[in-house]
């Protein structure tokens, strides 16, 4: 699929060259129709919305200079769409020089110039009005209906063709007045040419997310949207979406955060402007349990998802701040570990939005922000307005709040590297840190070796004693391995059982997980059919799912399958097993004669030889691989694990942990 904001900025960057307004007033709109990639980026499905973008943006412009609080887009059943906004209305009057109205020109000039050319906006989203030529340019038809000084002024543009020329953007008569009104403002609708678009038709949930977007950046704007296409069972009329939000960026950093563990409701919020350089930033944090930072960036309003020199500078002044409130509040004790800009935004999400002129992109999707004045700006900007903010008697728990992440970040920190340089050493002071209680495997054949994860100490003892030791590895577990959704990366190398499975599998975790290091081809996860057993299961699914993905997916991780009872025959000591109630009927009514029953509870009660022929033999054991396929379906699973209850969890594993139920229920027979 194509990426929609790589292509905006694709196209802008093209539009910018044209910048030369001489030659582009000579051109005219044929050269848009001549080569419309240049102008849009494509003529594909996102190359069609960006011709609303382009609309939108001069609406949005008129709102953030504060003449407008209503932004209306209407999809039209006749596959046309119109955007209304409450603004000033474009300008009417007649160009001096070119003779035309402000409008005309600047529906059918590429670069209109001069008074039309929207400079004396302060801050701006889009293109100064750019793009209204280039969505005439590529119109079968677009009608502009502006309300201004109590009348309605109307023209209407055309796509002509005469014999094999076609033009387009041909204004059908004058910007003429049609009628008187009060309302004040501007809208235009336009009609896609087919002839150009691979396809005309606008995608719903597409303008619904980004104009939501635009609400989030715009505060306090109304952004509607009436899809005349999806008509209410209710009253038999289109339905019209509504986003409006008086926080802006506050609510979206909530919105963001809505479905974790906040640490804290309050929502810092700062912002600066510098008239002078047209230069404006805005900044929400708020602080939930997720590890990591998640910081979103807009330049005019256009998402960075790479970033740049304003997330750098925020980053940059935001450490300067807090270090500055620790300082002032004698917050760091001798013994702790300085935290490092890093570490204070471990949980942090941010939403950053600038405007400015001129902005450039770089990066591999152009989606990162390059100009270098910026890092300063933004970096002196949001530390004077955080030191202010922190200064605030009433913003002191959250500061402190701030310094104790970092404290505790800091301290991890150390402790994973000590971890990390404990593996590469492999020196035998930390051995038993890391080994535990493994029995590793004689033979040293990745391809054919098995690590058995064992409940329990005494079910590990005889797994330890019935394994074939040339291939399989045993580690027992002790207590329940933790909760590995709830922590932090590095919290979870404070747990013994886990440090242990990482250092046994070879692997590493997380981003720095290699495959091609793993020790065993299969990583069985042997736990009793009760339920701390299946506690253990779900945890340790949890973990190598969150952390170690790729051994679910390529189909490594197994679920042994201990058999419920043992059935001796009395005469001749043949053992039965049985792995479920169904099997068990099926033995008792099989056997002839005098017969002992017997009911595990759990692996500990098992004989090692029982173990062996049971479980751990090749030849006769049952394995359930462990695979998830469908990632919608493992999203969901996860989900399910994020949240804290264990119930709904347990049985989610047991009804979809894709159980190979062919090879599971089969009766085993022992000797
Ligand atoms: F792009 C567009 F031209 F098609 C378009 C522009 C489409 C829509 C839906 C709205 C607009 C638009 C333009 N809304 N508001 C404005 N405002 C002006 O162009 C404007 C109005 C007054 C003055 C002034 O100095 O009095 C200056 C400007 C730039």
């Amino acid at each position: 699929m194509e990426n929609n904001k790589t292509e905006n900025l694709k196209s802008k960057a093209a539009v910018k060259k044209y910048d030369a307004s001489d030659i582009v007033v000579l051109e005219g709109l044929e050269a848009v129709r001549l080569r419309p990639g240049m102008y849009i980026g494509t003529t594909g499905v996102n190359g069609l919305h960006h011709l609303l973008w382009e609309i939108v943006d001069n609406s949005v412009d008129e709102a953030l200079n504060g003449y407008a609080d209503t932004i209306h887009v209407t999809l039209n059943a006749d596959g046309s769409i119109s955007v209304e906004d409450n603004g000033r209305g474009m300008p009417v009057d007649k160009h001096p020089k070119y003779k035309k109205s402000g409008v005309e020109l600047i529906f059918t000039q590429l670069h209109a110039g001069g008074k039309f050319d929207n400079k004396e906006y302060e801050f701006s989203g889009g293109l100064h009005g750019v793009g209204a030529s280039v969505v005439n340019a590529l119109s079968d038809w677009l009608e502009v209906e502006v309300c201004r000084d109590k009348k309605v002024y109307f023209q209407r543009y055309e796509k002509v063709v005469t014999g094999r020329k076609v033009k387009s953007g041909i204004p059908q008569g004058d910007l003429a007045q049609i009628g008187t009104t009060k309302k004040r403002g501007t809208k235009t609708t336009f009609k896609p040419d087919a002839t150009v678009f691979e396809t005309v038709e606008f995608n719903h949930d597409t303008i619904s997310k980004r104009l939501k977007e635009l609400a989030y950046l715009t505060k306090g704007v109304t952004f509607l949207f009436t899809d005349n296409n999806v008509i209410s069972e209710e009253d038999g009329l289109p339905v019209t979406e509504t986003y409006f939000y008086k926080g802006g960026i506050i609510d979206f950093v909530k919105n963001l955060n809505e479905d974790r563990t906040r640490r804290s409701e309050k929502v810092i919020y700062v912002e600066a402007k510098d008239t002078a350089q047209k230069f404006q930033v805005q900044v929400a944090i708020q602080y939930t349990d997720k590890p990591e930072d998640e910081i979103i960036s807009y330049v005019n309003n256009i998402p960075t998802h790479e970033g740049g020199t304003h997330e750098t500078g925020f980053k940059l002044g935001f450490t300067k701040a807090v270090n500055e409130f620790v300082k002032r509040n004698n917050l760091l004790k001798a013994k702790d570990v300085p935290p490092s800009g890093d570490d204070y935004r471990d949980g942090m999400t941010a939403v950053i939005s600038v405007r400015m002129q001129n902005m450039q992109f770089e990066g591999q999707t152009k989606t990162k922000l390059g100009n270098p004045e910026v890092k300063g700006w933004v970096d002196s900007m949001v530390y004077e307005q955080l030191s202010l903010y922190f200064a605030e008697k009433k913003n002191k728990d959250i500061g402190t709040m701030i310094f104790k992440i970092g404290v505790s970040t800091s301290k991890m920190r150390t402790e994973e590297k000590k971890f990390k340089e404990a593996i590469r050493s492999k020196n035998s002071m930390t051995g038993q840190m890391l080994t535990g209680k493994l029995s590793s495997c004689s033979g040293r054949n990745a391809a054919i070796n098995e690590i058995f994860i064992v409940e329990g100490d005494s079910a590990g003892g005889s797994a330890k004693k019935g394994r074939n030791r040339t291939f399989q590895a045993v580690l027992p577990l002790r207590g329940k391995p933790l909760n590995t959704e709830k922590c932090t990366r590095t919290a979870l190398l404070q747990n013994e059982e886990i440090r242990t499975i990482i250092y046994a599998l070879g692997t590493d975790f997380d981003n720095s997980f290699n495959i091609k290091n793993l020790k065993y081809d299969k990583i069985i996860i042997l736990a009793d059919a009760d339920h701390d057993g299946e506690h253990i299961r779900c945890l340790l699914l949890t973990f190598f799912y969150m952390h170690m993905r790729p051994l679910i997916d390529e189909g490594h991780v197994y679920l042994g399958m201990p058999p419920l009872y043992k059935v001796e025959q009395k005469k001749t000591g043949l053992l039965r097993y049985a792995y479920n109630d169904a099997e068990l009927e099926n033995i008792l009514k099989e056997v002839k004669g005098q017969y002992s029953l017997q009911r595990y509870k759990g692996l500990g009660e098992m004989n090692f030889d029982q173990l062996w022929d049971t479980t751990l033999n090749p030849k006769t054991r049952t394995l359930t691989r462990v695979t998830i396929d469908d990632v919608k379906n493992a999203n969901a699973m996860v989900s399910l694990w994020m949240g804290s209850d264990a119930e709904i969890r347990q049985t989610y594993i047991n009804e979809n942990a894709n159980f190979n139920k062919e090879d599971s229920f089969k009766t085993k027979f022992g000797g």
